[in-house]
């Protein structure tokens, strides 16, 4: 039996274990990367390991998140973070070079590597044929002290691809149909690998904005072969040498099979608020638009700006819509400066922000009041534009630009051919390397730099270890595909607050309800109830840490999003999973819970809950690999660490 890439690349990585489905492995990591938002936790975490120079072969910090300084706290993390990074022999790549997913790709990809990343959207890397998987803070940090990771081997979904994309019809409408087909949970505990004839006719940076969003199905990674057009990439990116051919084996099998059919693809949307909820663009209707941005890590590419600034071209963007457009990257914005594209889309009134994740994260241009706001992002869940009543639809460039001239939603070709607009193809462009934003360790003394730690970067909280009897009342009873965003939100507020776990675990749960925290810090010890899919979204620790500052012991969901059910087993809580979906209803807010037995049940394969006032009985899973035992004994990664 032949085998899939995904796995040769485990293999290759192997450190050990056994490449089984469900089974335990610990793997080598080549290389990491890190982001301010998340990352100043990763290195506070990496500092209480009293690590030395990191195990990888590259490690990258990238500061794109929190860049608006409206105040000293941003400019402190990024001075903490840039002294940690010498320190440690970590590349630091300075605020304005980009966003780190783009810039990763650009600069350090390599095809057959592997990459454990603190965001999410670290599986961009799949575009290039890498295992790149996006994991909690601490992973992360660990993967620099130590080179290694340990995962539950997942499961194989084949995505094979036939045909050819038609015009006006691209790469994210290939992963808003993979999203419509497969929902927000459907990549849980699984590997996208994406085969058939018709990969050869995506770009990597095609192939990059499908596995980039590939994170959105909840899946580990995705990954594309390494072809012609991954030299070809390389070769542009002026690093021809890191190329090699790389694919699954003719007979691989795979668990589960999704055809796609590029030629019968359309545009389409994702409408509100979630970016499993997929439309044909024809099908929604012409609805008025207030807001277009394009840019994020899924569409900030050089061609995907060129199509913009092609659609843009001699016209003028409607005038009651704001078009903001953030490059991915300065080498980016700055060949756009050159050949003209970037006074074509200043011409036409587009508002050129930052290289920058922007306002995907609610870093600014948030829309109006009640707006609709177009992005050629990848997440819209409820309130993370900055504007809870916002309507954000999810959409391609190619339908952003079309939107930002005509101000209602529009897409595809014969819309464009009304309008008089054609694509051409963009012809294939090389950079050179831009150094300007890096800063190599290389050269600095790493022990003795000294890190630099502003008044707001605070210590993070840190468990004790799991006592015999764990009780607590219930302080949230939360619906199904909670998002870390609602657990813990992120804005031009509070983004400024990620190394403040004291101050941020004030707004925990704030969208959903504002009285969440006080109540949690009143009860001492408490426990969430959760639905389907509870913590999809980003890799936030924060949103784990947060909850613990607040005294949260366990969570009962009916099921779990893989990053979060890892933050919170490295902080040290418990996911549980209910063995009977209907007791979800039957635990109400203000119950009180009881474990006994504590220490002995979470290695059973159930285990038994009390209810202290009524002496009902609820069985739910721990379902705990080995080492997650260990580490929820311990109370958390860094003690089970400590110990050893
Ligand atoms: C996101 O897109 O939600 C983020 C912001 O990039 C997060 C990381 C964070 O919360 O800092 C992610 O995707 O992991
Ligand atoms: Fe940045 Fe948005 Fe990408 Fe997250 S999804 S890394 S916030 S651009």
């Amino acid at each position: 039996m032949g085998s899939t890439l995904a796995y040769k690349i485990l293999k290759n990585h192997l450190v050990s274990g056994e490449l089984n489905p469900g089974k335990e492995i610990t793997i080598r990591i080549d290389q990491t990367l890190t982001q301010d938002s998340t990352g100043t936790m990763v290195y506070l975490q990496l500092e209480a390991m009293d690590a030395e120079k990191v195990k990888t072969e590259i490690s990258v910090a990238y500061v794109d998140h929190n860049t608006l300084q409206t105040g000293f706290e941003n400019a402190d993390d990024h001075a903490f973070i840039e002294s940690v990074a010498k320190r440690h022999g970590i590349i630091f790549s300075k605020p304005g070079g980009g966003i780190c997913h783009q810039l990763h790709l650009e600069n350090y990809g390599i095809p057959g590597k592997t990459l454990l990343g603190s965001d999410s959207h670290t599986p961009t890397g799949g575009g290039l044929g890498m295992i790149a998987i996006g994991a909690g803070g601490l992973d992360v940090a660990v993967a620099m002290a130590k080179g290694t990771y340990s995962l539950t081997v997942p499961k194989m979904i084949g995505v094979k691809l036939t045909g050819e994309l038609r015009p006006w019809v691209s790469a994210k409408d290939v992963i808003l149909y993979v999203l419509k087909e497969l929902s927000v949970k459907g990549g849980v505990g699984k590997i996208v690998e994406y085969f058939g004839d018709g990969v050869k006719s995506l770009s990597v940076t095609d192939r990059a904005t499908i596995a980039n969003m590939g994170a959105e199905l909840g899946a580990t990674t995705s990954v594309f072969p390494s072809d012609e057009n991954t030299k070809d990439y390389l070769v542009s990116q002026d690093r021809g040498i890191d190329f090699i051919p790389l694919s699954a084996d003719e007979d691989a099998v795979y668990d589960e099979i999704l055809n796609v059919d590029l030629s019968a693809l359309t545009p389409l949307a994702a409408m509100p608020h979630s970016p499993d909820n997929v439309r044909e663009v024809s099908e929604i209707g012409s609805i008025k638009v207030d807001q277009v941005a394009i840019g994020s890590c899924t569409n900030s590419s050089y061609t995907d700006l060129m199509k913009v600034a092609q659609i843009l071209n001699g016209r003028r963007v409607h005038p009651e819509v704001s078009l903001v457009i953030s490059p991915g990257s300065a080498k980016i914005l700055s060949k756009l400066a050159s050949n003209g594209a970037l006074a074509t889309l200043i011409d036409a009134g587009a508002r050129i922000i930052e290289n920058a994740c922007g306002p995907c994260i609610g870093m600014g241009q948030s829309p109006k009041s009640g707006a609709v706001s177009l992005r050629t992002f990848n997440r819209n869940f409820k309130g993370r534009s900055g504007t809870l009543d916002a309507d954000v639809y999810l959409v391609s460039p190619e339908t952003a630009a079309l939107s930002a001239v005509t101000g209602v939603l529009t897409g595809g070709s014969a819309a464009s051919s009304a309008l008089g607009i054609t694509l051409k193809a963009i012809p294939p462009e090389t950079f050179e390397k831009n150094v300007n934003f890096v800063i190599s360790p290389d050269g600095y003394n790493t022990e003795n730099t000294d890190v630099i730690m502003g008044p707001n970067i605070k210590p993070f909280p840190q468990n004790t270890a799991l006592t015999d009897r764990v009780s607590g009342k219930v302080v949230l009873h939360a619906g199904d595909n909670i998002t870390t965003d609602d657990i813990m939100p992120s804005d031009s507020r509070l983004l400024p607050y990620r190394s403040n776990i004291p101050y941020l675990a004030n707004f925990c749960f704030e969208k959903i309800d504002t009285g969440f925290a006080a109540r949690a810090m009143d009860a001492g010890q408490g426990v969430i109830i959760g639905g389907e899919n509870y913590g999809q979204g980003s890799s936030r620790e924060h949103a784990a840490l947060a909850p613990l500052y607040l005294g949260i012991k366990f969570v009962i969901a009916k099921s779990f999003a893989r990053i979060h059910r890892s933050n919170l087993i490295n902080s040290g809580i418990l996911p549980l999973v209910f063995r009977d979906h209907s007791d979800y209803e039957k635990i109400r807010v203000g119950a009180n819970l009881v474990i006994e037995n504590a220490t002995e049940q979470i290695g059973q394969e159930t285990l038994t809950i009390r209810d202290a006032d009524s002496g009902r009985e609820y069985i739910v899973m721990p379902e705990l690999s080995e080492l997650e035992n260990q580490m929820i004994l311990a109370g958390g990664k860094i003690n089970l660490i400590k110990q050893s």
